[in-house]
């Protein structure tokens, strides 16, 4: 056995997002998002399951503080809903719904919990995907509105911002394959709502700093790296296209180099841009790139492409792994594609500082007999992953934080209530909380800050 030490005032987290578990998805004045709107459609999610009620959070909040305190998380990651705030996407603040997060802030900090916020965690008011959402640029300037009235009502005591969750999501899995709302299968407009959704990051950035002066303010965007199946030229070739769907279309605009260029061309000859570029103005690019305070990193796992497939064949891009373990989201344990990317994030793209945003695994294990729940699945996933975080750090990578995806069960989007993430057991008909062992063995390496490896 070996002990990894993590830095002094390394940050351990972690995370959940406002529609996954708050419920509560028409009371105080809050109007529909798009995900209401999605998940209210049969068909759309699993079972026709819903955010309606999730993990009844909105109600149940002080409780889940105070068992967050009670295991001693040093960090919470959440994100608002933009259509508690600021309803039908208007103007018109609405006080009980800002209300909610003032007294969730509060509260954290007087347990001694620091809160990370995220402003966007995919709940576009559906009066603002009515007008086009995503793809149509005056969402930018509704974005950076919700970005001011909450960084001028929370900004004098949350000093860690995060415009955007996961970009590739919103835009790509969103638009492009269909599975999230809004459910469409359009290219260009995918296309589009990226570009629009980094403007408003770009354009954000700065309206936050104005509010809150000593905050830290980055983006998470999501991570999936890819390796070649084989040593082939196509195999090659299908994960550099990959790569530049997944990772370099988002990252190189963040980072001030532009839109790939040799993705730029693979779009036009598959017809996906059909009008070029025209949806960046001038300036776009340069407020793209304002220079961020840190880097989040959500990542779970990686592909394997082969040159067999195509983008549009998503869902069966990866081959498997016969020697690989795989989560019950049918997601390969990977944990080197982290230590590669944290890794690249500095080397390559010389991110000033880095949090792992969003980490973690889905496995269904329940109570036992005597109340237990005995996840050791996720305990050694975390334990392999964060093996490779603190190698990175030994190399040298600005690793500021870690935040466990996620703190308790929750609505798992399209797939409803059937995976478990949490480190947290909910138990949907009571609404009962149940630390799994995970969250034992967790509490044990924050109040000791560090790992015991195998
Ligand atoms: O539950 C999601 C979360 O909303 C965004 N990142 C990935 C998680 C697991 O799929």
């Amino acid at each position: 056995m070996a002990v990894l030490r993590f830095p002094e005032r390394f940050v351990w987290g972690t995370a959940t997002s406002a529609y996954q578990i708050e419920g509560a998805w028409d009371e105080d004045g809050r109007s529909p998002s798009h995900w209401d709107t999605f998940a209210h459609t049969p068909g759309k999610t699993r079972n026709g399951e819903t955010g309606d009620v999730a993990c009844d959070h909105y109600r149940r909040w002080p409780e889940d503080m105070a068992l967050m305190a009670s295991l001693n998380i040093q960090a919470y990651r959440f994100s608002v809903s933009w259509p508690r705030i600021l309803p039908n996407g208007g103007n018109q603040i609405n006080e009980a719904g800002l209300d909610h997060y003032d007294r969730l802030v509060d509260g954290l900090l007087e347990a001694g919990i620091r809160p990370f916020i995220t402003l966007y965690h995919w709940e576009l008011p559906q009066t603002l995907q009515d007008a086009g959402g995503w793809p149509e640029r005056s969402t930018v300037d509704h974005f950076v509105q919700l970005a001011d009235v909450v960084s001028r009502r929370l900004g004098d005591r949350v000093h860690n911002w995060i415009t955007h969750n996961e970009p590739w999501c919103t835009s790509m899995l969103s638009h492009q394959i269909g599975l999230h709302a809004p459910g469409w299968r359009n290219w260009p407009a995918a296309l589009a709502a990226a570009h629009h959704v980094l403007l408003s990051h770009g354009t954000a950035v700065p309206a936050i700093r104005a509010n809150a002066p000593q905050a830290e303010v980055g983006i998470a965007p999501n991570y999936e790296p890819a390796y070649p199946l084989t040593r082939s030229p196509e195999d090659i070739e299908a994960a550099r296209i990959w790569d530049g769907y997944y990772i370099r279309w988002f990252n190189d605009p963040l980072f001030g180099r532009h839109y790939p260029a040799d993705m730029v061309a693979y779009y036009q000859e598959k017809g996906y841009l059909p009008h070029g570029l025209n949806f960046v103005q001038p300036g776009d690019m340069e407020t793209i790139a304002v220079p961020v305070d840190f880097i989040g990193i959500n990542n779970y796992t990686r592909q394997i492409m082969s040159g067999k497939v195509s983008l549009d064949q998503f869902q069966t891009a990866a081959s498997p792994n016969p020697n690989a373990t795989y989560t019950e989201m049918n997601w390969e344990v990977y944990p080197d594609g982290l230590y590669d990317l944290l890794n690249r994030l500095h080397f390559d793209y010389q991110a000033p500082k880095i949090y792992i945003t969003e980490n973690g695994c889905s496995y269904g294990d329940g109570p036992d007999k005597n109340g237990r729940i005995h996840d050791t699945r996720r305990i050694d996933y975390l334990r392999s992953y964060l093996t490779g975080v603190h190698r990175a750090i030994g190399n040298g990578v600005p690793v500021a934080g870690y935040f466990v995806w996620s703190f308790m069960d929750n609505f798992e989007w399209s797939l409803g209530y059937s995976q478990r993430f949490g480190m947290v057991y909910v138990d949907y008909q009571t609404q009962q909380r149940l630390p799994k062992e995970s969250a034992y063995w967790y509490k044990d390496v924050i109040s000791h800050n560090q790992l015991e490896t195998m």
